[in-house]
């Protein structure tokens, strides 16, 4: 399916096909996700008088809310705190990438109550017509967020997002194991660390940091800048353990991986185990992001969902979250309430930090070339 001739295209672009059974079709007919995004990227935005009108949320209450985030993510009695107070069981589940959750979603799940995309990840979700609207009545404690962190590029008036948590990618180090602390994104190009470094299996995270390393977006899509990334990558796997996301916590601590690409915050939950951890934010700069609740079109329990969405905006449930998760809390409220808990990057931090962006048409590329680095 590579030309607007195709039928299924024709469909869509006359308007006899949603772009939600767009995706369903071209799924089965065989069609790749990467493929299926550059298709409809090139079809164009849906335009606002596209989107899903807010449907009602039901007047009772559900009796079970199922939430899909990411791993390490939530406060230490969050989901027990909400199941005694509103008598709702919550059904967890995790994942490790935004292209897992957005390859679920496409795959058609349809159990999922709420989920926490990035910035990205939520136009990807909204172009693919995934994500329900959000009905604002039901979140009566929304005024506690701090306003740089609403109305974001990727959801303008948070009609589909609410703020979940924010958090930055940089090196997680095992400080007492090295003579000095690496700067640089370079460190992974060092033999002298060879089996004892691993990067994010993350697609985006990965090229981006070495887009970056070369002074470029990390939303580039320029050829020639995508290259020199790839060769950046294949440069550094020889002396990479492996590619490992949040897991690579148990090998931090336990002294198997002294230099990983991470997230801050779950370079924070490793150093309460082992102090010797540090997080450096690389001198050439890095991805800020800030992931959002979204409830999933679809969804079965929309009234638990919402009830959900408000009571994670209570400043104490948003600084139990952060406290646990090592994250950013999004909630002035909560920040206030307990001053220990991660404040926001300094400007000097921020001209250091890039957002990650759709790469809409140049996402296939960018899955090619993750493939070839992984399978290098
Ligand atoms: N363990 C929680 C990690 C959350 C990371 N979210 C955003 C990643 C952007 N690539």
């Amino acid at each position: 399916m590579t030309t607007s001739t195709h039928p299924l295209l024709q469909a869509l672009q006359r308007g006899r096909l949603s772009r939600r059974d767009f995706v369903t079709r071209a799924l089965a007919a065989g069609a790749g996700l990467p493929a299926i995004a550059a298709l409809l990227s090139a079809c164009g935005g849906r335009g606002s008088e596209g989107d899903a009108a807010p449907a009602g949320v039901p007047a009772a209450l559900e009796k079970e809310l199922a939430i899909y985030n990411w791993s390490d993510y939530i406060g230490e009695t969050t989901l027990a705190d909400f199941e005694r107070e509103f008598g709702v069981r919550v059904i967890y589940d995790t994942y490790e990438s935004n292209e897992d959750l957005i390859a679920k979603l496409m795959a058609g799940a349809t159990g999922y109550d709420l989920v926490v995309p990035s910035n990205y990840a939520v136009r990807v979700l909204r172009e693919l017509e995934l994500l329900a609207p959000v009905d604002r009545s039901f979140l009566t404690n929304w005024s506690h967020l701090a306003p740089v962190f609403t109305a974001q590029a990727f959801d303008p008036d948070n009609r589909y997002t609410v703020p979940w948590q924010w958090g930055m990618a940089g090196l997680a180090v095992r400080a007492d194991r090295l003579k000095a602390l690496p700067d640089s994104w370079a460190v992974f190009h060092d033999p002298a660390h060879a089996g004892k470094m691993t990067q994010l299996d993350d697609m985006r995270d990965v090229i981006g940091c070495w887009l970056k390393y070369r002074g470029h977006s990390l939303n580039s899509t320029d050829p020639g800048e995508l290259a020199r990334a790839k060769a950046d990558a294949l440069q550094a796997k020889p002396y990479l353990k492996s590619y490992l996301s949040a897991p690579v916590k148990g090998q931090l601590i336990a002294g198997d991986v002294w230099i990983a690409q991470l997230w801050n915050g779950d370079t924070a939950q490793a150093r309460t185990s082992e102090p010797g951890i540090e997080f450096v934010l690389p001198k050439e700069g890095s991805m800020i992001y800030l992931d959002s609740m979204v409830i999933p079109a679809g969804a079965p329990h929309r009234r638990a969902a919402h009830e959900f969405l408000n009571y994670m905006l209570r400043p104490d449930v948003g600084a139990g979250i952060s406290r646990k998760s090592g994250y950013g809390s999004p909630n002035a409220k909560a920040l206030a309430l307990d001053p220990s808990l991660l404040q926001p990057p300094s400007p000097a931090e921020m001209r250091r930090l890039e957002y990650q962006e759709d790469l809409a048409a140049a996402t296939g590329e960018w899955d090619r070339i993750w493939t070839e680095i992984k399978a290098g």
